[in-house]
């Protein structure tokens, strides 16, 4: 007996190239909501139907629909921003959205709190400072990511540009995006529009690419479907060593799911990478599970089915072999803080910006600081894919004027904030976030004050441990790959994991469940003071816990394939 296609699979089946009954949702002025079929199709078009769920309970008792608005998410292939286009989306943030700006752990930006009316102002707003959202969220290729400081060498720049290209090729082919939202006329009688790459159906689930250079792997290269490993020879571009199947997602007490990091299946040359990603894109199209949506990502895919056999399969479809994998070593996938100098001469400072969001509050005023920076700035802004953000290609003379800036405007946490805080990470959750069971973005600043206090209790104020926390196990922060990790399970609770390194090559455990916080206090606090007395000279946290046998994480990526 064959298994039912999932109700998402008919729905995109249904939409003509993923146009539903969208423009009819957005003409119903009865509802902030669009239909039902329509909410999961307006995700290709890079939004989200979300509601505010701090008002949820009240609303529901005095008998009104729940507060709808929309998220919109851009696509930003390695998170490139010219200052007129931050200048842009800081008007648009406060026009339409809800006042901030929110740097994604994928180089993208989110706008929050778009209710339906001003849906299509907004996209159209988006549209013109040259920003599309197309695929930035759905079945789809996503944001392509790459290590966000690319002005390293020129082997850099290299890297990044075959990311956009890679990211434009990848696009769906439908017009849908620019009918619905930038009233392009549809042509009468013209040529039936096809998807040649992804067919009717798209693909079974999403699909994220990321470019990691080493030794950076900010990226967290393995936690993608397709990971393309930058391999630089004397200072040149030789090409990319492949990984397949990463993924973060899971479900609690589902043994079928489960975060797995990306396997290594070869090295293709720079000519030949648009060929692998299309294979690798079309073998989980075709084969992966359009049934049960939780098993529909890549890696179960290759559980499933094998290595060898997808590899196989990716070579046919390509039509060559790929070559042996070649060595490389990452050191680290947190972001460099500070003013780093290019091989240009050119500047860069990358600034520390908490969970990634943008808003100005009280005395805190980043979202003017941005917007002032903006006004002068005559090189462009990156965002990293630690949600903070790079003020890039500035010139030796322009500096002091963006420190002034950025001290007025209290954007330089990087000086200030402990390296614990520096490199945390949370994902949004709620209020947001139809599928948050614990606070994420909102609780982290009282979190780390709180952990922070016991590092200093244990004389390890400067240990520069990776602490990420996402709201429910789907895993937006890529929590499995912090040295500590929080993942909500109900509100005030979370499954405490340990035991990543800072590499992004090996994943968590999970130490201990549903617990809240005076029981994750109390756990740090005793595994702090062993890390204290008993640590190994440089010896990170998550290494040291597993030496420890604290924790005994799956085997990771092995380093000496890689060293
Ligand atoms: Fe995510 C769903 C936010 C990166 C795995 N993610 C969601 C949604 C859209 C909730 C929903 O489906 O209704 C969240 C919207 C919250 C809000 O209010 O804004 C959401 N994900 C985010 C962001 C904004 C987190 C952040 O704080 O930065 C990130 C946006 C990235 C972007 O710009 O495209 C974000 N999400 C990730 C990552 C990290 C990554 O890709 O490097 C992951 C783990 C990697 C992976 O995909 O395996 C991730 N998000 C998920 C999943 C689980 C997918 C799975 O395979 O099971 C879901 C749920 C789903 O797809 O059903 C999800
Ligand atoms: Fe929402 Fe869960 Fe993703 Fe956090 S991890 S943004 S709670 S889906």
């Amino acid at each position: 007996m064959t298994t039912p296609i999932s109700n998402v699979e008919q729905i995109k089946q249904a939409s003509r190239h993923l146009r539903g009954s969208l423009r009819e949702s957005l003409g119903d002025a009865h509802t902030g909501a669009i239909r039902a079929d329509d909410t999961a199709l307006i995700k290709f078009h890079g939004s989200y139907q979300q509601d505010d769920r701090d008002l949820r309970e009240e609303r529901r008792q005095q008998k009104l629909e729940p507060a709808y608005s929309f998220m919109i998410r851009t696509r930003t292939p390695g998170g490139v921003v010219t200052p007129r286009q931050w200048l842009a989306l800081d008007a648009i943030a406060t026009r339409h959205a809800n006042g901030s700006l929110r740097l994604t752990t994928r180089q993208a930006l989110q706008f929050h709190g778009v209710i339906k009316r001003k849906l299509k102002a907004t996209l159209q707003a988006i549209n013109a400072s040259l920003i599309d959202t197309i695929a930035a969220c759905g079945d789809v290729n996503r944001n392509v990511m790459v290590s966000a400081n690319p002005v390293e060498s020129p082997a850099h720049a290299l890297v990044h540009d075959w990311a956009r290209r890679l990211s434009e090729h990848l696009k769906p082919n439908t017009r849908a995006y620019h009918e619905i939202w930038l009233d392009e006329e549809r042509i009468a009688g013209g040529e039936a529009e096809s998807e040649p790459l992804y067919g009717d159906t798209y693909l079974p689930r999403k699909f994220k690419i990321a470019f990691a250079v080493p030794p950076h792997n900010d990226v967290d290269v393995f936690a993608h479907d397709l990971g393309c490993v930058a391999i630089l020879e004397e200072g040149a571009l030789a090409g990319f060593n492949i990984s397949v199947g990463g993924g973060m997602g899971a479900t609690h007490n589902d043994a079928e799911t489960y975060p797995l990091l990306g396997q290594l299946i070869g090295f293709a040359t720079p000519d030949q990478l648009f060929a692998i990603a299309e294979a690798v894109l079309a073998t989980q199209r075709d084969f992966g599970n359009r049934s049960a949506r939780k098993r529909a990502r890549l890696k179960y895919t290759i559980e499933d089915r094998g290595l060898d056999w997808f590899k196989g399969e990716v070579e046919r479809r390509a039509g060559f072999a790929l070559a042996v994998t070649r060595p490389f070593a990452f050191e680290h996938n947190g972001d460099r803080f500070g003013w780093s100098e290019g091989h240009d001469g050119r500047w860069h400072l990358t600034l520390r910006i908490e969970a990634g969001r943008i808003a100005d509050r009280g005395a805190s005023t980043p979202m003017s600081g941005l917007r002032a920076i903006a006004g002068s700035h005559r090189g462009d802004f990156r965002l990293t894919p630690n949600q903070n953000l790079v003020i890039a290609n500035v010139a030796a003379e322009d500096r002091a004027a963006i420190d002034a800036l950025v001290a007025r405007h209290g954007l330089d946490l990087h000086r200030r904030a402990s390296p614990l805080r520096l490199h945390a990470l949370a994902c949004v959750a709620l209020p947001t976030c139809g599928l948050a069971m614990a606070e994420a973005e909102r609780y982290l600043p009282d979190l780390l004050g709180k952990v922070e206090g016991l590092l200093e209790k244990h004389a390890l104020a400067d240990a520069p441990i990776h602490l990420r926390i996402s709201g429910c196990p789907n895993g937006c922060s890529r929590p499995y790959l912090g040295e500590i990790a929080l993942v909500g399970k109900a509100p005030g609770r979370y499954n405490l994991m340990l035991g990543a390194d800072r590499r992004g090559q090996r994943l968590n455990a999970l130490y201990a469940e549903n617990i809240d916080e005076a029981a994750i206090l109390a756990h740090l606090d005793t595994l702090f003071a062993r890390y204290a007395a008993e640590r190994n000279a440089a010896e990170a946290f998550g290494d040291f816990l597993v030496r420890a046998g604290v924790v005994r994480p799956a085997a990771g990526i092995p380093l000496e394939v890689i060293a």
